[in-house]
Order: C-alpha cells, then sequence, then structure tokens
C-alpha cells in the first residue's frame, strides 16, 4: 500500500509480508528512485526533487525482520506548498491553489464528481504519478527478494509518440537493458534515441505531450509461478493488472499480444524441446537442467496463467500526460462556462520514468507469486522450499 499525496510531506509505501534474513540497504532502494527521475522529457519538478528513501520500519542492521516494510520519500517541494497543503490549518482564496478547470485525460472531473470537492487540487495530488516513487521504493525491495533467487527484472523503452524501435534479433534483455541504462530516453537504440528526444522536443516546443511504449522482462523466472485453477491467479493476469495500474497506462501486452490476432497457431505457439545436458552454469537458480526449453518466446513466457521457465515479455503502452501547455477545452466546475482547462506544471514525456515504474510492479507482483508459491517467514527457509521444488522439477 502507499500513501501520500503529490505535494504533501512525503510518499509512504507499507509492504507487507517480507521474510526475515533479506539483506536491504537505503542506497539499493535510492537506486532506483533516482533511475525513476530521469529521463528525457521531465518537467522543473524534477529539478526540485532529489528522492531519496528513509526506511521507518521493518529493516535492522541492513536485515529485514519480516515485519511491514515502511519507506518514506520526503517531497522537497512541500517547502513550496505547505501552507496550501496543511493536513489542519485550511488556508483561503488563491493560497489554497484552488483548480476548477479539469483536464481532459486526467483523474481531474471523475474525481470531482466521485470524492463530492469543487476542488480538482483535492483529487491530482493523489493521482498524479508522484505516487510511483513510493511504488518504485516498495519495487527495489522486491527485486531485492527475487535477486536472492536469481530473478531479474529489466526494462527497456521501444516507441515515443510513433518512432519504433525493435530489438536486433538476439540480444537478450540483460544486454537491452544495459543499452537503455546509457539512454536518456531509455531506448537500446542510439539514432531512435536521437530521433525521440527530437520528437520530445517538439512536442514541449508545441505546448503538447508525447506517450510512448516499453518493454518489460524477467529472466530467471522458473516454471510454475501463478496458477491456472483459479482466475485470480494467473501470472499474466496479475501482471497485465500491475502494468496497467500505473498512471497514464492505457494497454499492456504479453509476449506478441495483439501480434496473435494475425497469424496462425503453427507460427503462434512455441514448439517444446528437452535438454538433458546442463547448459552451462546458471547465473541463478533457473534455468537448470535438465529441463524442457523453447526456441522461440511468443507466449512471452506465461502459459495458461503459470511461468513457463522461459523470460517474462510484457510490453505497455502510456498516453500522452494530460497536463497540456496548449490546454484543450474544459468546463470550469463551479461556474459551469467553457474554458481552457487548468495548466499545471508537467512533464512533456515521462515514458523513460514509466519503464522504471514498469519494472518496479512487474517485480512486486513476481514477489508476491513467488511467496505464494515457495513463501517462508525467513530467506532460509524459502530456499528450502525453493531448491526442493527445483529437484523436483529436474526429476520430472
Ligand atoms: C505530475 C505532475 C508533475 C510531475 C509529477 C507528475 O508534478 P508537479 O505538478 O509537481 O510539477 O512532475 O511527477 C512527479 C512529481 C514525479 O515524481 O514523478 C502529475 O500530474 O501526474
Amino acid at each position: 500500500m502507499t500513501s501520500g499525496e503529490s505535494h504533501g510531506k512525503a510518499g509512504i509505501a507499507v509492504v507487507e509480508g517480507m521474510p526475515s534474513g533479506l539483506s536491504l540497504s537505503a542506497a539499493f532502494i535510492d537506486t532506483d528512485l533516482e533511475r525513476r527521475q530521469g529521463g528525457y522529457g521531465r518537467g522543473g519538478r524534477m529539478k526540485i526533487e532529489k528522492d531519496r528513501v528513509e526506511v521507518l520500519s521493518g529493516l535492522r542492521g541492513s536485515v529485514t525482520l519480516g515485519s511491514p516494510i515502511t519507506l518514506q520519500v520526503s517531497n522537497r517541494d512541500w517547502e513550496n506548498w505547505s501552507e496550501a497543503m496543511d493536513a489542519e490549518a485550511a488556508s483561503k482564496g488563491p493560497r489554497a491553489k484552488p483548480v476548477t478547470r479539469p483536464r481532459p485525460g486526467h483523474a481531474d472531473l471523475s474525481g470531482a464528481l466521485k470524492y463530492a470537492t469543487t476542488d480538482l487540487r483535492n483529487i491530482l495530488e493523489r493521482s498524479s504519478a508522484r505516487e510511483t516513487a513510493a511504488r518504485v521504493a516498495a519495487g527495489a525491495v522486491a527485486k531485492r527478494l527475487l535477486e536472492e533467487f536469481g530473478i531479474k527484472v529489466y526494462s527497456w523503452v521501444v516507441e515515443v509518440g510513433g518512432i519504433k524501435w525493435s530489438a536486433p534479433f538476439g540480444l537478450a534483455p540483460k544486454q537491452l537493458f544495459e543499452l537503455a541504462e546509457g539512454s536518456v530516453t531509455r531506448c537500446p537504440g542510439k539514432s531512435a534515441t536521437e530521433k525521440m528526444k527530437k520528437r520530445i522536443r517538439d512536442a514541449k516546443a508545441a505546448g503538447d505531450s508525447i506517450g510512448g511504449v516499453f518493454n518489460v522482462a524477467a529472466t530467471g523466472v522458473p516454471p510454475g509461478l501463478g496458477s491456472h485453477v483459479q482466475w485470480d491467479r494467473k501470472l499474466n493476469a496479475r501482471l497485465v493488472y500491475a502494468l496497467a495500474s500505473v498512471q497514464a497506462i492505457k494497454g499492456v501486452e504479453v509476449g506478441i499480444g495483439f501480434e496473435c490476432g494475425a497469424l496462425p497457431g503453427s507460427k503462434v505457439h512455441d514448439e517444446i524441446y528437452y535438454s538433458r545436458k546442463a547448459a552451462g552454469k546458471p547465473e541463478g537458480y533457473w534455468p537448470q537442467s535438465p529441463r524442457f526449453y523453447r526456441k522461440t518466446n511468443n507466449a512471452g513466457g506465461i502459459e495458461g496463467g503459470m511461468s513457463n521457465g522461459e523470460t517474462i515479455r510484457l510490453s505497455a503502452v502510456m498516453k500522452p500526460i494530460p497536463t497540456l501547455y496548449k490546454p484543450l477545452r474544459s468546463v470550469d466546475i463551479r461556474s459551469k462556462r467553457t474554458f481552457e482547462a487548468s495548466v499545471e506544471r508537467s512533464d512533456a514525456c515521462a515514458v523513460p520514468a514509466a519503464a522504471v515504474v514498469g519494472e518496479a510492479v512487474v517485480a512486486l507482483e513476481l514477489a508476491s507469486a513467488f511467496l505464494g508459491k515457495f513463501g517462508g517467514d525467513s530467506v532460509k527457509e524459502i530456499e528450502r522450499n525453493y531448491k526442493g521444488y527445483l529437484k523436483q522439477v529436474a526429476g520430472f
């Protein structure tokens, strides 16, 4: 669970269900917080914030206790908003920074109707993507757990405002991720990065915003996470839910996704092979040999709602941010007169940041599925459970 308003004192995340005995540090979480803040197209707010986590509970001597882990990311911008956002003293007039002209595409209007308020600030403060700072902090904890078992989560950007990039055949997620880490748009391709930057600059100059598409991949995932037996345990459904819950995400694909609609079954389904020999020392616990494997991965590592032992591949599309410096037509919710939507300081493009958030929510869901299958109170206990399962799979 996360809490916190965009211009309030802080964002908070409470991570429940982590086992004891996991080494974790604030510095590890901060790396992801910093990555989330970056990316070409970010607005003025990111010049103010320098996100750092403070761990308030669940950790002792850099080792988890098994108790809820409370993470706090303070908002530096709070200083500029302490009067308007005070928890008790209600400020009046313009000092309260009220907002009455809803932005098309934003939570503003639906939220105001639902929560019965004529100040849209009461809605936008929480619907703001600032919330993702807390989620990324929580996601880093999940990543730390997964990493312990050789599972890694990667992301990279494949489209910004119509500029598309496709990975050359054979590049592994880790390589794509490393290239993306060196790009201000998180795109592994150098010339595509330049084209994307220009696209973002042009959009910004025109008072517009743009969206895009990012990929998330998870490697080292053993077969059997999720389940076919009940709809809400299907791993594909859980991961799609997680990604769709990120602000501005309008679509999620698993594996080749919508491409399946155009292809016959013979071109879609990944043929099954069996290997008796160990294929070198695995990076983590999985993949191991002997094992079943595929030469293609159109399924994106999930069949029947369960991981199948191949890399999990997902992609998500982010809509353009609704705050436009050249605003769209709207209606003032108090006077009911037509106006231009209000202009809040914003980003022209936040797709690179969304990709980092994508890693976090996928890691949280995978960690939850992993604990659902191998869960124990301590890392040691989970290790025993996991090793026993891998033995069972190898001896199948
Ligand atoms: C956001 C609007 C902007 C973004 C913000 C998301 O904030 P502000 O209104 O303070 O300029 O910078 O993103 C973040 C603060 C962040 O940390 O990612 C919105 O309306 O969603």
